[in-house]
């Protein structure tokens, strides 16, 4: 190896090529667990050295998170959210997580004084997330697309209003999370 330069060597012996050591780690160990790998080095002179780094055990938790929302129809059809206008959303939760989150369920509310009729305001069924996943609600279906949340947006929503909407969220073994999240009038 020259000067300077770091390398690691693949074990090809087996059926998965690409890696230098291998081990289970037991499924009673508790996270944050720092596992010690020894390492003796050895050179072509005899020259030898030894090291020692952690593997550290992480934890498979789940983490549920605002991810976007898109307009799936609005009254005139340009996808954009503007005065008067009932408009229908798809809001896509993500997983940030590792870990999975089964019956995952959310609640759509908002103070703005620029939206009514927010629907469905019960909770929405969002089913199940593996860590990394991001999927939108069905809260009802209309115009031939399934949406999470529908509203009015008032006649007197200016361009550039932003209207806030929270998100209550919660899974089958009780985890919450609070997230918000703004829709921009155009
Ligand atoms: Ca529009």
């Amino acid at each position: 190896m020259a000067a300077g330069s770091s390398k690691s060597v693949d074990d090809e012996g087996y059926s998965y090529a690409g890696y230098t050591i291998q081990f289970t780690v037991s499924n009673t160990t508790p996270a944050g667990t720092q596992i010690p790998i020894n390492i003796s080095i050895v050179d072509e002179s005899g020259n030898t050295w030894t090291d020692t780094f952690y593997a550290v055990v992480g934890s498979e938790t789940a983490e549920m998170a605002y991810d976007k929302y898109t307009v799936v129809a609005d009254y005139d059809g340009d996808k954009k959210v503007e005065k008067g206008e009932q408009v229908y959303l798809q809001v896509f939760l993500k997983n940030i997580g590792s870990g999975a989150a089964n019956s995952v369920k959310a609640t759509f509310s908002s103070s703005s004084s620029y939206i009514s009729g927010l629907s469905p305001t019960a909770q929405i069924d969002y089913g199940n997330f593996t860590g990394g996943q991001s999927k939108y609600g069905q809260g009802g279906y209309d115009f031939s697309v399934y949406y999470t949340i529908m509203f009015t947006v008032s006649s007197s929503a200016t361009a550039g209003t932003q209207i806030p909407i929270n998100i209550s969220i919660v899974d089958g073994s009780s985890n919450t999370w609070s997230e918000s999240f703004n829709v921009k009038v155009e």
